[in-house]
C-alpha cells in the first residue's frame, strides 16, 4: 500500500491521526526537525530520536549539490547515510533554490541556477526534482514548485501558482508508486483566496498522497498566513494528511493546528539553539544575555532534555559566552524536545477534545515569562 495517513480523532478543525510510511508510522500533528544537509545540525540521529522527533526533512536542493543525488544512493540512502530510521520528507529544491542560489532563470520546463556552494551550473525539472528524491529515499516526495515571493500582484500569483499546477502534474506521472511511499501536492496562490481555491482544485484533479500549504511564513505575517488557511484548509479533503510548509514559531504550530493542518518542519528550532536563543514552556529565552549568567535554575523545569535535567541557565550562558560547541548542541536539544513535547500535548488534547483549552492554557504560559 502507498503511504496513507488515518485519522484518529477530530476536535474542531484539528485532527489527530497516523501517517503510515515504509519507515514506520508517525502519530500526527507531527513537527519534522529539518535535516537539510544529511543531518540535523548539532545532533546525532540519536540524539534527535531522543528528543521524541520521528520525521525529518532532508533537501533535494543541498543534497544534489553536495555530496550529490547519485552518490547519496549509492551510499545506500539518506535513510543509511544518516543512520535515521524513521520517516524523511524531501523537499523538492524550488523553494531552496529561490532563496539559496544565485543567476536562477525559471522556464516552462525547469529551472537553472548556479550552486551558492562553487557557482556551477545545473538545472531541475518536475522529473528531475521527483528523480533525485527517489535516489534519497524519501518516504515522501515533494512536487517541485515556485514558492511565490511576497508580496506579489494577483496576476503574478496567478502565473506563478499554475506553473506550479502544470509542474505538479509532472510530478505525479514522473513519480514511480512504491510501498510506503507517496507524492504531495503544495497548494499556491498568495494571499489570494480565488487562487488558493484553483490551486487545490487543480491538485485536487491530479490526486496526491497528501496536501501541502506552500507559499506562507514568507513576509506576509501570522494574521494573514491564517487568513489563508482558514479559506484554503476547509477546501482539501478530509482523507489525506496537510503540511503547511516551512511553519513555524510555537504559536504558529498551535494556531495551524487548530486550522486543521496535521504536519510542519521549520529550522527555528535548530536555527535558533545555534544562536543561543530558547523556546520554552514560559516563552523564549535568549542565553546570551547577562541576565542569566548566575542562575542556577534549569532552562524549562518541566523539560526532560539533558539541557534541562543536568545544566544550568547559568552553565548554557557561558557555554554561548565562550563559543563552546556544547552550547548550540545543548539548546538545538532542548529546542526540538521542546517542539515535541509541544505537539504531543496538542496530540493529546485532541484525542481527548480539550484542545482549545489546552492551547489556551499553553499560550497563558509562554504570556506568563520565566519571572
Ligand atoms: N514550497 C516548497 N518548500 C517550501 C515552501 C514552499 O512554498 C515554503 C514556504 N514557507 C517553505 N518551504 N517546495
Ligand atoms: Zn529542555
Amino acid at each position: 500500500m502507498t503511504l496513507h495517513w488515518t485519522r484518529t480523532a477530530q476536535d474542531g478543525a484539528a485532527r489527530a491521526g497516523v501517517l503510515h510510511t515504509a519507515h514506520g508510522t508517525v502519530e500526527t500533528p507531527v513537527f519534522m526537525p529539518v535535516g537539510t544537509a544529511g543531518t540535523v545540525k548539532a545532533m546525532t540521529a540519536d540524539a534527535v530520536r531522543a528528543t521524541g522527533a520521528r520525521m525529518v526533512l532532508g533537501n533535494t536542493y543541498h543534497l544534489m549539490l553536495r555530496p550529490g543525488a547519485e552518490r547519496v544512493a549509492r551510499l545506500g540512502g539518506l535513510h543509511r547515510m544518516m543512520d535515521w530510521h524513521g520517516p524523511i520528507l524531501t523537499d523538492s529544491g524550488g523553494f531552496q533554490v529561490m532563496s539559496l542560489s544565485e543567476l536562477r532563470s525559471m522556464d516552462e520546463d525547469g529551472v537553472t541556477f548556479r550552486s551558492h556552494l562553487d557557482g556551477s551550473r545545473h538545472r531541475l525539472t518536475p522529473e528531475r526534482s521527483v528523480e533525485i528524491q527517489r535516489l534519497l529515499g524519501a518516504d515522501v516526495t515533494m512536487c517541485l514548485d515556485e514558492c511565490t515571493p511576497f508580496p506579489a500582484t494577483e496576476e503574478q500569483a496567478a502565473q506563478s501558482m499554475r506553473l506550479s499546477m502544470r509542474w505538479a502534474k509532472r510530478c505525479r506521472e514522473a513519480f514511480v508508486a512504491r510501498p510506503g511511499h507517496g507524492l504531495f501536492g503544495i497548494v499556491q496562490g498568495s494571499t489570494y483566496p480565488a487562487l488558493r481555491a484553483e490551486s487545490v482544485a487543480a491538485l485536487t484533479g491530479i490526486g496526491f498522497e497528501g496536501y501541502a500549504v506552500g507559499g506562507l511564513a514568507v513576509g506576509e505575517g501570522q494574521a494573514a498566513m491564517f487568513d489563508v488557511l482558514d479559506v484554503t484548509v476547509p477546501l482539501l479533503t478530509q482523507a489525506a494528511p496537510r503540511y503547511l510548509m516551512g511553519v513555524g514559531t510555537p504559536a504558529d504550530l498551535v494556531g495551524a493546528v487548530r486550522r486543521g493542518i496535521d504536519m510542519f518542519d521549520c529550522v527555528i528550532p535548530t536555527r535558533s539553539g545555534r544562536t543561543g536563543r530558547a523556546y520554552t514552556s514560559r516563552g523564549v529565552l535568549n542565553l546570551r544575555n547577562a541576565r542569566h549568567a548566575d542562575d542556577a535554575r534549569p532552562l524549562d523545569p518541566g523539560c526532560g532534555c539533558p539541557a534541562c535535567t543536568r545544566h544550568s541557565r547559568a552553565y548554557l550562558h557561558h557555554l554561548i559566552k565562550a563559543e563552546e560547541m556544547l552550547g548550540p548542541m545543548l539548546l538545538t536539544w532542548h529546542n526540538i524536545a521542546y517542539f515535541q513535547d509541544l505537539m504531543r500535548g496538542l496530540r493529546g488534547a485532541i484525542l481527548e477534545g480539550r484542545l482549545e483549552a489546552h492551547a489556551a492554557a499553553v499560550e497563558a504560559g509562554w504570556a506568563a515569562g520565566d519571572g
